[in-house]
């Protein structure tokens, strides 16, 4: 047999060639992975909640955001065991029929842009296209399923999920 070895050599070089694209796929991969906390955003539209369901780490932001005049809220309805919910809690309907801002007032006052501590289990009114709930999975969200739905239009099956993954089982 007269074969040379240049398509050996070649076969190497390239298989080098590959390890270092496969390595170097792995570091940016490791890279966007460690790029936390993450910041998700639901919209809330056409009277369901969009995505519907995500899965967040401890640390990460979720942002509600009203994309139409229609009122929603967030209320939690299942969670897991360990979960700590705040102690404020928004009447679904003072908050609408004695608002004479516009919503904008009453969000103010019991929706801060962040919630540093654990948000109530049924969140203010959302009134207005633009506004956001946003709520931080913090030490009060341990791992597990949360389930929400908008007070008022939960028989429109408006409602929703995430799940808080643990640290080690997310990176
Ligand atoms: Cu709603």
């Amino acid at each position: 047999m007269n074969t040379t070895t240049s398509p050996e050599i070649g076969g190497k070089v390239l298989g080098a060639a590959v390890l270092a694209l496969l390595t170097l796929g792995g570091r940016v991969a490791a890279q966007s992975a460690a790029t936390r906390p993450n910041r998700v955003v639901i919209e809330l539209k056409d009277f369901s909640f969009t995505p519907s369901s995500v899965t967040v780490a401890p640390g990460d932001t979720l942002v509600f955001r009203q994309t139409t005049n229609t009122p929603h809220n967030i209320q939690f309805v299942k969670s897991p065991k360990g979960a700590k919910f705040g102690s404020s809690y928004v009447p679904p309907t003072a908050a609408a029929a004695t608002d004479r801002t516009g919503g904008r007032a009453t969000l103010a006052a019991s929706a801060p842009s962040t919630t540093p501590t654990a948000p109530p289990r049924m969140g203010p009114f959302l009134l207005h296209k633009g506004q956001e709930y946003v709520i931080v999975i913090g030490p009060y969200f341990p791992p597990g399923e949360y389930d929400y739905e908008c007070t008022p239009h939960q028989s429109f099956g408006m409602k929703g999920k995430f799940v808080v993954a643990s640290n080690a089982s997310s990176s």
